[in-house]
């Protein structure tokens, strides 16, 4: 079976056009009204129709805001096809049960995370997902890695992409609501870089709580590799979101409370906020020289960046910064005014001639400020020129051309507005095809608007978001599809197929598995050969496998106030025969896929007999895949 992500999508498309235009011709007036799009169009698939067994020519990676998961669509059908759990607690895969997600989401909070999270069980039980971003090597997604934020427990979370599951989650310290989050570039990713949107007293023990001249807040840069903080910077004023270039020179932040206001009124004052722009190698030079400092019980080295510092420059912006969006083809970044009609556009190569010292005044690295519209949040490119910004208020997507925005700028008549397209309803981020990269290409656009109204049956007073799909391939924005969200993602990346090749069973060899290995061995069982209980003192190890439909153990006795572990590797080679444990009345749920090892901890402490069952329909005998556990008083 040849790979199903290679770039045979273009051949697959035109024959889903040519069948398309047959099952016209065949079936007459009636599959005619069910099919026109694909026959009136010159493009293939412009309508996003993609039909029964025929696959997307993109993923769509989605935050899910308070709901605390990545989704993955496939683009342009909209189609749901996963949730990976992150910061939730998911009982369809035993995210949150199993000991080894319970690792995942422990290991890497802080103390005063893992104090919290000990009051708890051992989890936090919460998440706000907002940016989704992946990996990169010299400029383009690269398919190894997917980091997102959490906002609600200041976290950065690694997914991968070969299994598409999380492998490490890191609780940023000395922050509070770890926001716009995006990735090193160039050369590759390399940095994760991270905003502390609120500022907070410094250490946060209580001692300046009630003096916010003393609150402030960090810009963070983590290693993926290693998920380690490896330093992070002191600004003035807050940060909202981030991004970076293409060269790893420099990453850039908006602020939306250049005041240091605690409450709204005081955060609206200034007519003008601000943008703040790293210096990377600035930043390494002085953590390498010694000059930084720590705080409270973090070891992380904090350098000062604050205003009047040469790690950084403070570019005023109108008024409250939102979303910071880098050009594909690294010339500009993009500042989204929010509560001003303008953007803002920065050359990039302007900065280098800033730290050089031969620009005197911040705002000199300003080309261009088109006025948009009302309420200018995110924007997004087609790699042809063109940018793509959502109109919260005016609930729009505008199409505008950079160069003519600049030219606009020097003779203050050039008009860059291409289009408006109304999106409904008030659109928040949006995204083109893999225009987060240097390989923007685009065809596809998806505006993820935060209010649904009156596009979908009424579900009551909490209704789903709307994400949009939107044809930009030709010269016009045309609207083709309206997809319901729910509890809310925020943003998404549309990434080309051909750049992800996952895989379709685990590897046994895989080193999630090697803790396991590690105890079977001092136990004397091989796992996945094995059936067998351990007893150890008041602990007992279980190890069996599964296979459709049997347990390879079906009653096992414990006695009351044991330890239990339950180790079961699925021996299953066929992809998608995934298996279950259950555990009635112990509340204990897991998903156990083709070839992957998966263990669980309980204490046995209610006496009687319990059925465990298969929760994963996997065979014909699925229903009889059960066994029973003896808890003996
Ligand atoms: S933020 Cu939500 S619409 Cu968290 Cu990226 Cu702008
Ligand atoms: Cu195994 Cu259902």
């Amino acid at each position: 079976m040849s790979d199903s992500n290679d770039k045979s999508g273009v051949s697959r498309r035109k024959f889903l056009v040519a069948s398309g235009l047959t099952g016209i011709a065949a079936g007459g007036g009636m599959t005619a009204a069910l099919l026109p799009m694909a026959a009136q169009s010159s493009e293939p698939g412009a309508d996003g129709y993609v039909a029964p067994g025929e696959l997307d020519d993109y993923y769509g990676f989605y935050s899910s805001g308070q709901s605390g998961e990545v989704r993955v669509y496939g683009i342009p059908s909209m189609r749901e096809l996963k949730r990976i759990p992150v910061f939730n607690y998911f009982p369809a895969t035993g995210w949150g049960v199993t000991n080894e997600s319970r690792k995942i989401l422990y290991e890497g909070l802080t103390p005063q995370g893992k104090r919290r999270a000990d009051k708890q069980g051992g989890i936090l039980r919460n998440g706000d997902t907002h940016h989704p971003h992946m990996s990169y090597t010299d400029g383009t997604y690269d398919g190894r890695y997917l980091f997102i934020n959490d906002k609600a427990n200041s976290r950065v979370a690694r997914i991968r992409m070969d299994l598409m599951v999380c492998d490490k989650i890191v609780q940023i310290p000395n922050v509070q609501a770890v926001h716009g989050l995006r990735l090193q570039k160039f050369p590759r990713t390399g940095y994760v870089f991270c905003n502390g949107e609120f500022m907070i007293p410094q250490p946060n023990d209580g001692r300046d709580m009630y003096d916010p001249s003393k609150y402030y807040t960090l810009f963070s840069a983590l290693d993926g590799d290693t998920m380690e903080v490896k330093w992070q910077v002191k600004v003035s004023g807050n940060l909202d979101n981030t991004n970076a270039d293409y060269a790893g020179r420099y990453a850039f932040s908006t602020c939306y409370n250049s005041e240091n206001g605690v409450v709204l009124g005081e955060m609206m004052r200034a007519e003008r906020d601000h943008v703040v722009v790293f210096n990377i190698a600035r930043i390494e030079e002085a953590v390498k020289q010694g000059k930084f400092t720590t705080i409270g019980d973090s070891k992380v080295p904090v350098v000062d960046g604050t205003k009047g510092s040469d790690l950084t420059l403070y570019i005023p912006i109108p008024k409250g910064p939102h979303g910071i969006n880098t050009s594909p083809d690294g010339k500009y970044f993009i500042a989204n005014g929010k509560l001003s009609p303008t953007v803002s556009v920065v050359e990039i190569a302007k900065l280098d001639e800033y730290f050089d010292g031969k620009l005197k005044e911040p705002r000199d690295v300003v080309v261009a400020e088109p006025e948009l519209g009302l309420g200018p949040l995110h924007t997004t490119f087609d790699g042809r020129g063109n940018a793509y910004t959502t109109l919260f208020i005016d609930s729009q997507v505008a199409k505008w051309n950079l160069e003519d925005a600049i030219k606009g700028f020097k003779d203050g008549k050039t008009n860059p507005i291409r289009q408006k397209l109304d999106v409904h309803y008030q659109p928040g981020h949006l995204n083109a095809s893999m225009a987060e990269t240097k390989e923007a290409d685009g065809k596809w656009l998806i505006s993820l608007n935060k209010f649904s109204k009156d596009r979908f049956l009424n579900v009551g007073p909490l209704k789903p978001e709307c994400d949009q799909l939107i044809d930009i391939s030709g010269d016009e924005m045309k609207l083709v599809h309206d997809g319901p969200t729910y509890s809310e993602p925020h943003d998404c990346i549309v990434v080309r197929r051909d750049v992800l090749h996952p895989s379709r069973l685990y590897d046994p060899n895989d080193p999630m598995f090697d803790d396991l290995k590690a105890q079977a061995k001092k136990d004397g069982v091989e796992i996945g050969k094995d059936n067998k209980v351990i007893r150890d003192g008041n602990k007992v190890r279980l190890y069996m496998m599964s296979y459709a439909p049997n347990y390879g153990i079906t009653d096992f006795k414990v006695k009351q106030g044991d330890e239990v572990t339950i180790i079961i590797k699925n021996i299953d080679e066929i992809e998608d025969v995934t298996h279950g444990f259950t555990l009635t009345n112990y509340d204990i749920q897991m998903e156990i896929s083709p070839q992957q090892t998966v263990s669980v901890t309980f204490i046995a402490d209610e006496v009687g007999m319990f059925w465990y069952y298969c929760q994963w329909f996997c065979h014909a005998l699925h229903m009889e895949m059960r066994g029973r556990m003896m808890v003996e008083a």
